[in-house]
């Protein structure tokens, strides 16, 4: 019997190959010319794509009429039109939890090399200037901070609670209040923002949360205010940034993502009151092999039992049938 074809758009970690190779053909998208691409030999045998960082829209699942699973490398999946998935019964994975401290951790190193100016500190030190004079002192530090967080979900939870002793006030902001957790809920986000001078953005990307952090937002955090994104570039308004911290309307930023990866605007690579790091929220030996175990198992336990491991919610009711699952 021939094996299921798994499309990959973009190259992935051995950890998720090696395990596929030995159930599945894998059709690499970046080798393969225009041509072979379209050809109907792959087009009507493709039953799964897996993607790290490869869009998955329309367009591409309307080419394979047996596809079956999108398995998105990253808990993160807004590179995949999940509801558009659901509605021809593919099914759609992620990669939750298993990298919620790995994620949690970067939150806290980020802010605190940002409300401590510890990266500039340490450019500081290379350049020599400290055999001159000592490096400047912090104008603020998380002493009498208030923390907001926007997005109280999986990692989110995580910050809280190694925000927790730092003694730090602790306000989140979601559609949902979680009452189970003790800190206030804002279902306002200005209103937030105004009570709070540090921001930690930890919801999903897409369109919902497209520029939810906006000049009005930033506006009301104040001249003391502090914004850290490891979420999506795109659920910041990067300009209005850029606007807000050349004009003091707030002090800094560390951010983990940016609108347009991996390209990062130079008026923000000037700055020296921003801490900028290359999308390395969950970049661990560790954590990256438990993302990609997990990718793995998706697809297997999918062809093996008819269900996923971790289905995204748009498509968690969704169970595996056999033959053709959708049309054109
Ligand atoms: P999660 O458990 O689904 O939590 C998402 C949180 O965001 C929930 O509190 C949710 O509450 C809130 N939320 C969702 N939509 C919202 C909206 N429109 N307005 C306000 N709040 C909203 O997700 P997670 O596992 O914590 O992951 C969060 C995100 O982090 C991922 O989707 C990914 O984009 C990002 N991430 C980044 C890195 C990195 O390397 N930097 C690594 C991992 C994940 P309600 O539903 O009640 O609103
Ligand atoms: C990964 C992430 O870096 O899980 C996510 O949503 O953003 C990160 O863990 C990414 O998915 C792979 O590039």
């Amino acid at each position: 019997m021939t094996k299921p074809l798994i499309y990959l758009p973009k190259p992935l970690p051995p950890a998720v190959t090696d395990p596929l190779e030995q159930k599945f053909e894998l059709f690499r998208a970046w080798q393969a010319g225009a041509s072979e691409q379209h050809s109907p030999a792959i087009k009507e045998r493709v039953q799964g794509i897996v993607t790290l960082g490869g869009r998955v829209d329309q367009a591409l699942m309307s080419r394979f009429p047996r596809l079956e699973i999108v398995a998105n490398y990253g808990v993160g999946y807004d590179i995949v039109d999940a509801a558009g998935a659901a509605e021809r019964s593919i099914m759609v994975t992620n990669t939750p939890d298993v990298l919620n401290d790995e994620v949690a951790d970067t939150a806290i190193g980020l802010l605190l090399m940002t409300i401590r100016n510890l990266g500039e500190a340490e450019r500081y030190l290379r350049a020599g200037g400290w055999e001159s004079a000592p490096f400047r002192l912090s104008p603020v530090s998380m002493r009498g901070r208030k923390v907001g967080l926007v997005g109280l979900g999986r990692i989110g939870t995580g910050i809280a609670e190694r925000l927790v002793p730092f003694g730090v006030e602790i306000a989140y902001h979601s559609r949902s209040p979680r009452p189970e957790h003790p800190f206030q809920h804002f279902p306002d986000l200005v209103a937030m923002a105004r009570h709070v001078n540090i921001l930690i953005v930890i919801v999903p990307g897409g369109e919902q949360t497209r520029h939810l952090i906006n000049a009005e937002v930033l506006d009301a955090l104040g001249t003391t205010g502090i914004v850290i994104n490891v979420a999506r570039g795109s659920v910041i308004d990067e300009q209005a940034l850029i606007t807000a911290l050349k004009s003091g309307i707030i002090l800094g930023a560390g951010l983990d993502v940016f609108e347009n990866e991996p390209y990062v605007p130079a008026d923000l690579l000037e700055m020296d009151h921003v801490v900028l790091l290359p999308h390395v929220g969950s970049a661990s030996v560790p954590t990256r092999n438990a993302m990609s175990q997990l990718v793995a198992d998706n697809v297997i336990t999918w062809f093996d039992t008819g269900k996923a491991l971790t289905p995204v919610s748009e498509t968690a009711h969704i169970v595996r049938r056999t033959g053709p699952v959708h049309k054109d």
